[in-house]
C-alpha cells in the first residue's frame, strides 16, 4: 500500500466565485463529516490548519464581465500562498471549499511547484460543468465558471498571472471527468483548445472503467497528480448539497470507482473539495459522502487488492 506524505486541512470559507450563498459553510460541514478523523484513520498524519481569511462577498452584479474580480483575486491569492508553503515542506495539501474560482489560486501554486522541479503535472477536474468561461461568454459573471480558462491563460492578467507570467496550465494537462453541462460560448472555446473532456454521454458509452483509464494514461513517477474535486460532479440525487446542480451525474458505484482508480496510480500528490453548499444539504448527507469518497481516494477498498 502507498504511503502518502503528511497531509493538511486548509479551510477557504467563501462563496466569492458562486452563484448562490453558501459555499462558504463547506469547510465546517466537511470537518462535521469527520473528514480528518476519516484520513487518520487510513494510516495518514493529518493537520488541520484552520481558515484562511478573506473579503467578504459583497453579492454585487458583474463589472466588465466579472463578479467581485477584487475579492476573488485576494481570496485566490490567500490560497495559492497557504498551498505554496504546504507543498514547499513536502505536504499534500486538501483545499477545503468554498466555490470552485479557489482552484485558481490552488493550481496556480502546484504548477508553479512542479515547473521549479521539473515535474510533469496532471489535473483531473471532476465536474458537472467545464468552468472554461470567459468575461466575454460568461452567462453569469460568477469566476467559479472559469477557473480552467484562467489556469490556462484566457482571463482577467490578475487571475491568469497569479502564479507567474506563464499560464499555469496547458489545456493538455488537464482531463475533464463527468461533464455534462457546458455553455454555448464555452463550447466552442474548449474545442477551440482542445480540451480532453470525458462528458457523461462518453462515460454512458464506454463506461468509467474505460474512460478513467484513458484519463489516466501517461502517468509515472514524475507526475504530480492534482484532483480538483467539484461535489456537483455526482448525481444531485445522491449528493444534493451543491449551489449547481445538474441531473445525469454518476452514481455512488461510478463515483467510488472513480476514487478507486485515481487511487490506484498512486499518485495523488494534492485536493481540492469545492463547491459544497451546505445550505442545500440533507442532514450533512453530501458532505458525508463527499468525506468516503475521499477515503477511496487516499486508498480505502474492501480488498486487499495489491
Ligand atoms: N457555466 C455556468 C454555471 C456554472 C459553472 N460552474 C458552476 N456553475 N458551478 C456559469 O455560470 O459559468
Ligand atoms: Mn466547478
Ligand atoms: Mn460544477
Amino acid at each position: 500500500m502507498r504511503t502518502f506524505p503528511p497531509v493538511s486541512l486548509i479551510g477557504a470559507p467563501t462563496d466569492i466565485g458562486a452563484g448562490h450563498r453558501g459555499a462558504s459553510m463547506g469547510p465546517e460541514a466537511l470537518r462535521v463529516a469527520g473528514l480528518a478523523p476519516a484520513l487518520t484513520a487510513r494510516g495518514l498524519d493529518v493537520t488541520d490548519r484552520g481558515n484562511l481569511a478573506g473579503p467578504l462577498n459583497p453579492w454585487l452584479p458583474p463589472v466588465g464581465g466579472y463578479r467581485h474580480l477584487e475579492q476573488v483575486v485576494a481570496w485566490n491569492r490567500a490560497v495559492m500562498e497557504a498551498v505554496t508553503a504546504e507543498l514547499d515542506g513536502g505536504r499534500l495539501p486538501i483545499l477545503l471549499g468554498g466555490d470552485h474560482c479557489l482552484a485558481i489560486g490552488s493550481i496556480a501554486a502546484v504548477a508553479r511547484h512542479c515547473r521549479a522541479r521539473g515535474k510533469k503535472l496532471r489535473v483531473l477536474w471532476l465536474d458537472a460543468h467545464a468552468d472554461f468561461n470567459t468575461s466575454a461568454i460568461t452567462p453569469s459573471g460568477n469566476v467559479h465558471g472559469m477557473p480552467v480558462a484562467c489556469l490556462c491563460g484566457l482571463g482577467p492578467q490578475a487571475l491568469t498571472e497569479l502564479g507567474g507570467a506563464a499560464p499555469a496550465l496547458k489545456p493538455e494537462e488537464v482531463r475533464q471527468i463527468g461533464i455534462r453541462s457546458v455553455d454555448a460560448g464555452e463550447k466552442k472555446l474548449v474545442r477551440d483548445v482542445g480540451l480532453d473532456i470525458y462528458d457523461m454521454r462518453y462515460i454512458d458509452e464506454v463506461g468509467v472503467k474505460r474512460a478513467m483509464e484513458e484519463a489516466l494514461e501517461g502517468l509515472d513517477a514524475d507526475t504530480h497528480l492534482h484532483v480538483s474535486f467539484d461535489v456537483d460532479f455526482l448525481d444531485p440525487g445522491i449528493a444534493p448539497g451543491v449551489g449547481t446542480t445538474v441531473p445525469g451525474g454518476p452514481d455512488y458505484r461510478e463515483a467510488q470507482l472513480v476514487m478507486e482508480m485515481i487511487a490506484d496510480t498512486g499518485r495523488l500528490a494534492s485536493l481540492d473539495i469545492v463547491e459544497l453548499n451546505p445550505a442545500f444539504d440533507e442532514h450533512n448527507k453530501t458532505a458525508i459522502l463527499a468525506v468516503d469518497l475521499v477515503e477511496s481516494l487516499f486508498g480505502k477498498s474492501t480488498l486487499m487488492r495489491d
